[in-house]
């Protein structure tokens, strides 16, 4: 079997022993990685140390041979915080009005898609095949062609993609199209997002394979994960904390996407055109911080303060708090067992590629007695969990609707919408999605 080479902003490079369970990617691609030989090449999440020095640091670990680079501090200006996060994240999220233009992060961003480009055409074989991941790389397999590289490169991307004439306000947008069209083929999360790319692609003349890869999860491993959390210490004491009272829960990345701050106002619509919840529910929010050197980031988490403060302020009773708001970093381990325990999975971007929360949400429940998953027909994912209730996250009232209608539910209708779901979960798990990838990839 040809060897794998996935690139990716990030590497998770195995830290040893002590390193706690990977997550995200390294998860997903598990099954792609297991019984051949597999690079994996990106950023080392280092900046400053060896700036412009293109010999990559190599580990091998389990198989797998991890080859990584620093980024320059003006590096991780231009290319990541400014036109991947700053530009690119609220664009292809439908937020126009977020998104910031600087050429000269544009151009820093071509000049690290090439760099990459360099230093990987130096470890690559003639027969390596090449999946590259997410918006930060755009540009890579066009790179990487201009170098003379002739491997199959495929690209997926994790996030949706917005209708051309969103994306046609982008300043030199075309060039990263044009960029795109140089990929055998370009995997989407949904056919959504399939359509709207190939319209984008259409709309400046261009022709790429797109189809539709929804990412899965591990079902299975993550069931068994939340029924060993579940007799955890972590877990019983959240249980414990909660009285009786049933547990609503949200776990994300704190991010503008998640649509938080309507998720807050939907609980606080809850309590007060549904009083009979109040003190018989407890909204927990995990959601550490990121991107913290983005000032919407900081804005959006004093927002969250204020109206967790305030919510709290109106509802709370001396031994009762509508919401719990966590920013500290959370184990893995530690959320499926806290998924198990949730009556409802609150799960409400205003956009998402997929979000695998939704669906750990499902995997996690007990199948005698499961929670109900209140979703976002904004996510990926709804175009997979038919049994979730799916509702506008743009509307607080629509939440809190759907709220009320997931605690009041009979345990016939809980039951029969988690199969639902969970028939799903089966047939698009992680190693059909890296599987079929690849599989169209290598056809
Ligand atoms: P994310 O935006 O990070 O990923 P999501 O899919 O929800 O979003 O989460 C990815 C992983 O991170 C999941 O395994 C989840 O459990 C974990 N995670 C989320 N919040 C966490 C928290 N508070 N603490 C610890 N772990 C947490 C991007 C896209 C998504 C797409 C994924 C995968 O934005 O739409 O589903 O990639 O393709």
């Amino acid at each position: 079997m040809a060897r794998l080479v996935i690139v990716s902003n990030r590497v998770p490079v195995p830290k040893g022993r002590a390193a706690s369970q990977p997550g995200g990617l390294a998860v997903a691609l598990k099954d792609a990685l297991q019984g051949r030989s597999a690079l994996w090449f990106g950023w080392s999440g280092q900046i400053g140390k060896g700036d412009g020095n293109d010999t990559p640091s190599i580990l091998d670990a389990a198989g797998v041979r991890y080859a990584t680079i620093d980024l320059s501090d003006a590096e991780h200006r231009l290319y990541y915080t400014g036109f991947s996060n700053g530009t690119l994240w609220p664009l292809l999220h439908y937020r126009m009005g977020l998104v910031e233009f600087r050429r000269e992060e544009e151009e820093g961003y071509r000049a690290v898609n090439d760099r990459f480009a360099r230093v990987l055409a130096g470890l690559l074989a003639p027969d390596d095949v090449v999946w590259v991941h997410d918006f930060h790389l755009f540009p890579l397999a066009a790179a990487l062609r201009r170098l003379g590289v002739r491997n199959r490169i495929g690209f997926f991307l994790h996030v949706p993609f917005p209708p051309a004439a969103l994306f046609a306000a982008l300043p030199r947008g075309d060039g990263l199209l044009r960029d795109l069209a140089c990929y055998d083929l370009l995997g989407m999360q949904t056919e959504e997002d399939s359509q709207n790319l190939r319209g984008a692609l259409e709309g400046s003349g261009l022709a790429a394979r797109v189809e539709a890869f929804p990412i899965g999860l591990d079902a299975e491993g993550f069931a068994k994960l939340a029924q060993r959390a579940a007799r955890s210490a972590d877990t019983r004491r959240l249980a414990e904390s909660l009285n009786g009272r049933a547990l609503l829960l949200g776990v994300d990345r704190l991010d503008y996407s998640k649509g938080l701050p309507n998720r807050f106002l939907g609980m606080e619509r809850l309590l007060r055109r549904f009083p009979g919840h109040s003190r018989h529910v407890t909204f927990l929010q995990v959601a550490p911080v990121s991107r913290g050197e983005l000032t919407q980031y900081r804005a959006l988490r004093r927002q969250l303060d204020e109206l967790a403060g305030r919510i709290n302020g109106q509802h709370a009773d001396v031994d009762w708090a509508p919401i719990r708001w966590i920013t500290r970093a959370t184990a893995r381990a530690s959320l499926a067992g806290y998924l198990r325990l949730a009556r409802v999975g609150v799960v409400t971007p205003l956009r998402d590629g997929m979000n695998l929360v939704a669906k750990e949400h499902v995997a996690a429940q007990d199948p005698a007695d499961p929670g109900v998953l209140v979703l976002s027909r904004f996510a990926g994912a709804a175009a997979e969990l038919g049994g979730a209730i799916h509702v506008n996250p743009h509307d607080p009232d629509e939440i809190a609707e759907g709220l009320n209608t997931a605690l009041t539910m009979g345990l016939e209708e809980r039951v029969a919408r988690w199969h639902d779901n969970t028939a799903c979960l089966k047939t698009n798990s992680a190693a059909q999605w890296s599987r079929g990838f690849l599989a169209a990839l290598n056809a």
